[in-house]
C-alpha cells in the first residue's frame, strides 16, 4: 500500500462495511481477508490483554468478564479489529502454561465474535491459535512470526486465516540481549523478508500475510525511532504492514530527564496517537493501539486533510 493520497482518501470509507458494533453477525475469514484489501485508510486494531502483567495495561482486564466488557468498549470506540492476547510479552515476562492461556482468551474471543467483532488472537502457540479460530477469531497475530512454535505456520495455512507475522528475535526473557543491529532498518527489513519467504514456502497464502516491524521487541529506543522514521520503506516488503507502537516505553521517555523514570504506560496515548498519524501518512495498513478513541480521532484528522489536498498530491 502506497502512502495515502487525496484521491484514495476520498473513496467511500470501508468503516461502514467493517466492524459495526450493532451488527451482531459472526465474522468470517472472508470478512477478515477483505479487511486486508482496505487501502483508502489505516485500520485500527484495539488491544485487549487478558493478562496479569502486560506492561501497558497489565491486570486491568484479567478476568474474562472484564476483558469482554473492555473488548466491547474497544469495538464501540471504532476499532476495526479487536486483538485478544493471553500472554504478556513485556521484557522479562515468563510464559503462562498453554491451558492457562486458553482459559484466559477463549471466553473473550467467543464473546466478542458473538457480538460481531472481527477478532484477532495474539498468540505464539498453534494450539491457542486454532482453538481461538474455532471460537470465532479470524486473524492470527503471532509476535514470533512462526518462530516460537513450528506447528503454527502449517496450522494457520490449513485454517486459511490472515496471519500477522512480527519481526522477532527471541522470547521476552532473552530479547533484550538480542539488540545488535548494523543498520536497524535494513536488518529488520532483511529479517522480515526472509521470514516472509519461509512462511510462503511453508504454504501460507501470500494474500493473507501481514508484516510488522516489531517495535520494542529486541530493540532499544533508538532502534524504534529509526524504524518509525523509515515507515514508508516497509512497503518494499510487498505486504500490508501493521505497526504496534502503542504505549511502548520509548514513547514514555519523551520529555523526561536522563535518569527520570518514563511516563506511566497509561499516560502515553498522545504520543501513541502521533505514531498512528505517522503510520497513516505513510499508508500503513493498520495500527495496534490500546486507546482506540484517541487514535480514531487522530486518524480522522489525516483523512479530512487528505480529502482537501490537491488531486495529484498527498500532504507531503
Ligand atoms: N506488541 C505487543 C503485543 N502484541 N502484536 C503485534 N503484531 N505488534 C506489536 O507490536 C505487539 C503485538 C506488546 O504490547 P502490549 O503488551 O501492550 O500488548
Amino acid at each position: 500500500m502506497a502512502p495515502v493520497t487525496a484521491s484514495a482518501a476520498s473513496t467511500p470509507s470501508a468503516r461502514s462495511t467493517s466492524s459495526n458494533p450493532s451488527a451482531v453477525r459472526q465474522r468470517t475469514t472472508a470478512d477478515a481477508a477483505s479487511l486486508l484489501g482496505v487501502s483508502d485508510r489505516t485500520l485500527v486494531m484495539g488491544v485487549v490483554n487478558v493478562t496479569p502483567d502486560s506492561f501497558s495495561d497489565g491486570g486491568q482486564w484479567f478476568e474474562p468478564e472484564a476483558a469482554l466488557a473492555h473488548g466491547l468498549q474497544v469495538l464501540g470506540a471504532g476499532a476495526d479489529i479487536v486483538d485478544v492476547g493471553g500472554e504478556s510479552t513485556r521484557p522479562g515476562a515468563e510464559r503462562p502454561p498453554v491451558v492457562e492461556e486458553l482459559r484466559r482468551v477463549l471466553p473473550v474471543v467467543r464473546g466478542l465474535a458473538a457480538q460481531g467483532a472481527v477478532v484477532s488472537i495474539d498468540t505464539m502457540r498453534a494450539e491457542v491459535a486454532l482453538a481461538a479460530v474455532e471460537a470465532g477469531a479470524t486473524f492470527v497475530n503471532d509476535v514470533s512470526g512462526g518462530l516460537a512454535d513450528p506447528e503454527m505456520v502449517p496450522a494457520v495455512a490449513a485454517a486459511g486465516v490472515p496471519y500477522i507475522a512480527m519481526h522477532w528475535r527471541g522470547h521476552s526473557t532473552e530479547m533484550q540481549s538480542m539488540t545488535a543491529y548494523d543498520d536497524v532498518v535494513e536488518d529488520v527489513c532483511r529479517e522480515l523478508a526472509s521470514r516472509r519467504d519461509a512462511l510462503l514456502g511453508a504454504g501460507l497464502a501470500e494474500h493473507l500475510l501481514v508484516l510488522d516491524p516489531g517495535l520494542g521487541f529486541a530493540k532499544h529506543a533508538e532502534h524504534n525511532w529509526a524504524l518509525l522514521a523509515a515507515l514508508p520503506v516497509l512497503h518494499d516488503l510487498g505486504h500490508p504492514i501493521l505497526l504496534g507502537a502503542s504505549r511502548k516505553t520509548f514513547l514514555g521517555r519523551l520529555g523526561r530527564a536522563e535518569g527520570e523514570p518514563p511516563r506511566p504506560a497509561a499516560e502515553r496515548d498522545p504520543e501513541t496517537a502521533a505514531t498512528s498519524v505517522m503510520a497513516a501518512m505513510a499508508g500503513l495498513w493498520c495500527v495496534r493501539v490500546h486507546d482506540v478513541e484517541t487514535t480514531v480521532r487522530a486518524l480522522s484528522v489525516v483523512r479530512a486533510a487528505l480529502e482537501h489536498a490537491p488531486d495529484d498530491g498527498d500532504l507531503g
